[in-house]
C-alpha cells in the first residue's frame, strides 16, 4: 500500500534542480507586452498619444481599447456563482474612458523584446483628469462618488443571511456583546508570478497560460473572442504556486491575446513582481455587529454587517466571499439564531481576487474571536467557552442554520484530544511562569470547521499502454501542492502496481478531456476519487483481457500484485496489456467524471509567541491537530500545513497591502512582508481519521488551506495572551502592541 505513507513526490526533481518550465522558460517566438497603467485611483482620460512610443526601437504596436475588440468583457465563475444577485459590468481589456485604480491597464504595448517595450511604456501620453476617489468601503456605501456609473451605486452585492430568530436570542441573553472584526488586505504572493503567451495561427488560439483553471480558461476564451472552443487549447505548464488567484482571469491575460489574435503573431507577456502585486490582492472585510450570550458562554445569537471590499472590478471569484464567509461563521458551534447582511462594494483600489482559503479564513477568524471574546468578557477559560458552544458528535449529521450539511465529525472529541496532544495545557502554564519573569509569551489556540472538496464533478482517465504503463489524466490541476504524487499512490493502490509504472499529467485541453481543476483543496478528494474509480473500471477491463489470453471465463480469473491467475496459469500484467493491443482488444481505458460534494475538515491549532520589548512578535511554534479524513501521503498532508501555517503567521503578525487615501499601494515587495523561513516558527502536526460518510472514495478531506483557515485566529489570540491586549483585526502590528 502506498496511502499512508510518506512517498516523496514523483515529479520534483526539476523543480529543485531549475529545470522546470514555467510560461516564461517556454522558448517560443513571441512579441513581449507590457502594459501603460493608471497612475490614479479615478480619473477619466481624455486622450492617449502613443506616437512617441511607436518611436522606439523594437516597438510594434501599441493598442487602447478602442483597438482591441472583444466580442464580451470578463464575467464571472457560474459554476458557483449567481450573476443575478450581482451588479456588474462584464469588464473590457483596457480602460476606456475612465481609470478606476491605480495600476488599471490603460493600454498594451508591443514589442521584439522587453526592454524596448519598457522603454516605450514611458512614452504614451495619456492626458487624465482626476476625479475623487473613493478607496474605503465606507465611503464607498454612501454612493458619493460612483465608480461604475452605468451601476448607479458602489454596492455590488446585498443580501441577508437570516436564520432562527435572532430578535428572541437577543431578548433572552443575559449579555450583550458589541463585536468588530477586520482581515485586512493581503496579496497571494506565488513565487511564479502571472504568466501568458498567445498564439492565433490558422484560426486556432494556444495558450500557454499560469492557470489553476485551464478548461474553464478555454470556456471563457471561447466567449470573450467568439472562437469556438474546438479551435482554443489551453496549456498548464509548471506553475509556481497560485494560492488561489490563478483562478481569476486578468484583463492584462485578455490583452496578450486579443493582441496576438490582432497581429496574427504570438505575444507573451509575464508579470513584474509589482504587477504581481496589482494583479492579486485578495481579503479585506470588517464584520460589525453583536452577539447574544448566555451566563455560562452559550452563544445565542450573532446580529450585524458584513462589508466585503470588491476593488474597482468585480473578478472570477469574488463574488464567492460574502456568500461563503456568512454561511461559514456558525463553523462548528450550535448557534442558530443569525441575522448578517452582507454587501460587497466598489471602492478605487486593485480588484480583489481569491486566496487560500478564500472566505473560511475570514469566516474562522470572526467566529474564533467571536468564542474568544465571550472568553474574556465573561472570565471564562477559551476552551470552555468552545465546549459549551461545539456541535456535538450525537447531533451528526448536523445542517447549519444556512443550509451546510456537516455528515459527520467529532469536534468535542477532537477538542479534547488534540489539546492533549499538543500540551497546551502544559504550554499555558509555562507561558504563565515566564510571564512572571517578565517575558512576553503567550499560547493561543483556535478551533476550525471548514468546508472544503467543492463539488460538482471532477474528470479522471487511466490508461494502459501496450508496455503496461498506466497514465493517468487528471482534471486536478497541483501546482506545487504534489497532489499528482497522492493521485499516483491511491492508482497504484488500486491497481495493487509499482507506482513507477504510472505517470500523472494534466493541465492541458487537449489532453485532458475535461476538468474543474485545484483550488478550494479538493484535488485529494475530487480528483484522487475521480482517477480511483477509473483505474477500477481498468481493473476489470484487465481482468476480461487476462480471461481472454488464459481463455477461461472472467469470473474464474483472480488478480494480486501485477499478476493475473486462473487454474493454476499466470499471467503478468505487462503480457495482458501487450496481448489487448496485439490482438485487437478494445483500448484498455477508463474515463470518469465523479460527482462531487464538499467536505468538512475540522481541527484544533495553537501557536506560541513572544514579544519582545520593540512589539516585535515572533511565532515560536505552531502546532496542528486535524481531521482531514484518510491521510494519503502525510508527508504533502504536513507540508501543507507547514506552508499554511507560514502564511499563516504572515496573515496574523506581518503582511497588509496597504492603500492610501489617494488609492496608492504604499508598500512595495520590499516592505511588504511575507514570511520567510525566519519568520517561520516550529512546527509540529497530527492527523486523526475519525469515521466519516465522504461522496469521495479516497475517503480524504481537504487539508490545503487548513492552517491558513484557523491560523491567524490562533496566533492572534496567543499575542493576547502574551500582552494582556485585545486584537481583532489582522495583521497585528507592533505598534499595535506597543
Ligand atoms: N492530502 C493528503 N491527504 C488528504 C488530503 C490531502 O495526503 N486527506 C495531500 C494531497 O495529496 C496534496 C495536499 O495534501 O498533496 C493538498 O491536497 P488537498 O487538500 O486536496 O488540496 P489541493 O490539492 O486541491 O490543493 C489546493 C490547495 C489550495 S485551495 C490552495 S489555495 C493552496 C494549497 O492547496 N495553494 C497552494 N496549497 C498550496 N501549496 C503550494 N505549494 N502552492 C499553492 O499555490
Ligand atoms: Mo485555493
Amino acid at each position: 500500500m502506498y496511502t499512508g505513507k510518506p512517498i516523496k513526490r514523483l515529479y520534483d526533481d526539476k523543480f529543485v534542480n531549475g529545470k522546470s518550465t514555467y510560461v516564461d522558460d517556454i522558448q517560443i517566438s513571441a512579441y513581449y507586452a507590457g502594459f501603460v497603467r493608471s497612475p490614479y485611483a479615478h480619473a477619466l482620460i481624455k486622450s492617449i498619444d502613443v506616437s512617441d512610443a511607436l518611436k522606439v526601437k523594437g516597438i510594434v504596436a501599441v493598442f487602447t481599447a478602442k483597438d482591441l475588440e472583444v466580442k464580451e468583457g470578463i464575467g464571472i465563475w457560474t459554476t458557483y456563482e449567481d450573476p443575478k444577485l450581482w451588479k456588474f459590468v462584464k469588464r473590457k481589456p483596457l480602460a476606456d474612458k475612465k481609470v478606476r485604480y491605480v495600476g488599471e491597464p490603460v493600454a498594451i504595448v508591443i514589442g521584439t523584446d522587453k526592454y524596448s517595450v519598457r522603454d516605450a511604456i514611458e512614452r504614451v501620453n495619456v492626458d487624465y483628469e482626476r476625479l475623487p476617489a473613493v478607496v474605503k468601503m465606507e465611503e464607498a456605501l454612501e454612493d458619493k462618488v460612483i465608480i461604475h456609473e452605468e451601476l448607479k451605486t458602489n454596492v455590488a452585492f446585498d443580501q441577508t443571511y437570516s436564520a432562527g430568530n435572532v430578535e428572541n436570542a437577543f431578548k433572552n441573553a443575559d449579555k450583550v456583546i458589541p463585536v468588530e472584526i477586520t482581515n485586512n488586505r493581503l496579496i497571494p504572493s506565488p513565487m511564479e508570478p502571472r504568466g501568458i503567451i498567445a498564439r492565433y495561427e490558422g484560426g486556432f488560439l494556444t495558450v500557454w497560460y499560469s492557470t489553476q483553471v485551464p478548461h474553464t480558461a478555454r470556456s471563457e476564451f471561447s466567449r470573450i473572442f467568439g472562437i469556438p472552443s474546438s479551435k482554443i487549447r489551453v496549456i498548464m505548464p509548471d506553475i509556481g504556486g497560485a494560492f488561489g488567484s490563478k483562478v481569476n482571469i486578468l484583463p492584462e491575460d485578455v490583452s496578450v491575446i486579443a493582441s496576438a489574435i490582432k497581429l496574427g503573431r504570438p505575444v507573451r507577456w509575464t508579470a513584474t513582481r509589482s504587477e504581481e502585486m496589482l494583479a492579486s490582492e485578495a481579503r479585506h472585510n470588517t464584520f460589525k455587529g453583536e452577539i447574544a450570550v448566555s451566563r455560562e458562554g452559550r452563544l445565542l445569537g450573532i446580529r450585524g454587517d458584513l462589508l466585503v471590499d470588491l476593488g474597482a472590478y468585480l473578478t472570477y471569484t469574488a463574488p464567492l466571499q460574502p456568500a461563503i464567509i456568512p454561511s461559514m461563521i456558525p463553523g462548528p458551534y450550535k448557534v442558530r439564531d443569525i441575522h448578517i447582511r452582507s454587501r460587497a462594494v466598489y471602492t478605487n483600489t486593485p480588484p480583489i481576487t481569491m486566496y487560500r482559503g478564500a472566505s473560511r479564513p475570514e469566516a474562522t477568524f470572526i467566529i474564533e474571536r467571536i468564542m474568544s471574546i465571550i472568553a474574556d468578557e465573561l472570565k471564562l477559560d477559551d476552551v470552555k467557552v468552545r465546549e459549551v458552544n461545539l456541535i456535538r458528535a450525537d447531533e451528526m449529521p448536523y445542517t447549519n442554520p444556512f443550509g451546510l450539511k456537516y455528515y459527520s465529525g467529532d469536534y468535542l472529541g477532537l477538542l479534547r484530544e488534540g489539546l492533549n496532544a499538543l500540551k497546551y495545557y502544559q504550554l499555558k502554564g509555562w507561558a504563565e511562569e515566564e510571564r512572571k519573569k517578565g517575558r512576553k509569551i503567550g499560547v493561543g489556540m483556535a478551533f476550525y470547521l471548514e468546508i472544503s472538496g467543492f463539488g460538482p464533478w471532477e474528470f479522471g482517465e487511466v490508461r494502459i499502454s501496450e508496455t503496461g504503463d498506466i497514465l493517468v489524466i487528471t482534471g486536478g490541476t497541483p501546482h506545487g501542492q504534489g497532489t499528482e504524487t497522492a493521485i499516483a499512490q491511491v492508482v497504484a493502490d488500486t491497481l495493487q502496481i509499482d507506482i513507477n509504472k504510472v505517470k500523472v499529467v494534466w493541465g492541458d485541453t487537449e489532453i485532458v478531456a475535461s476538468s474543474m481543476g485545484t483550488y478550494g483543496s479538493r484535488t485529494a478528494s475530487a480528483a484522487a476519487s475521480a482517477a480511483l474509480v477509473a483505474a477500477k473500471e481498468v481493473l476489470e477491463k484487465m481482468k476480461r483481457a487476462a480471461a481472454k489470453l488464459l481463455k477461461v471465463d472472467v469470473e474464474e480469473v483472480s488478480y494480486s500484485n501485477g499478476e493475473f491467475s486462473a487454474g493454476g496459469r499466470k499471467v503478468s500484467w505487462d503480457e495482458v496489456a501487450a496481448f489487448s493491443y496485439a490482438s485487437n482488444e478494445p483500448g484498455i481505458y477508463a474515463q470518469v467524471t465523479l460527482p462531487g460534494d464538499v467536505t468538512f475538515p475540522y481541527g484544533v491549532h495553537v501557536a506560541v509567541v513572544e514579544v519582545d520589548d520593540y512589539g516585535i512578535i515572533k511565532v515560536m511554534d505552531y502546532k496542528a491537530y486535524d481531521d482531514i479524513g484518510v491521510v494519503i501521503n502525510p508527508a504533502l498532508a504536513e507540508g501543507q500545513i507547514h506552508g499554511g501555517a507560514t502564511q499563516a503567521v504572515g496573515q496574523a503578525i506581518l503582511e497588509e497591502a496597504i492603500i492610501n487615501d489617494d488609492g496608492q499601494l504604499v508598500v512595495t515587495y520590499a516592505d511588504y512582508f511575507i514570511p520567510t523561513a525566519v519568520e517561520a516558527p516550529k512546527f509540529e502536526s497530527h492527523f486523526v481519521e475519525k469515521p466519516h460518510p465522504s461522496a469521495y472514495p479516497t475517503g480524504a478531506k481537504g487539508v490545503g488551506e487548513a492552517a491558513l483557515i484557523v491560523g491567524p485566529a490562533a496566533i492572534v489570540r496567543a499575542i493576547e495572551d502574551a500582552t494582556g491586549k485585545r486584537f481583532n483585526k489582522t495583521p497585528v502590528r507592533p505598534e499595535d502592541v506597543i
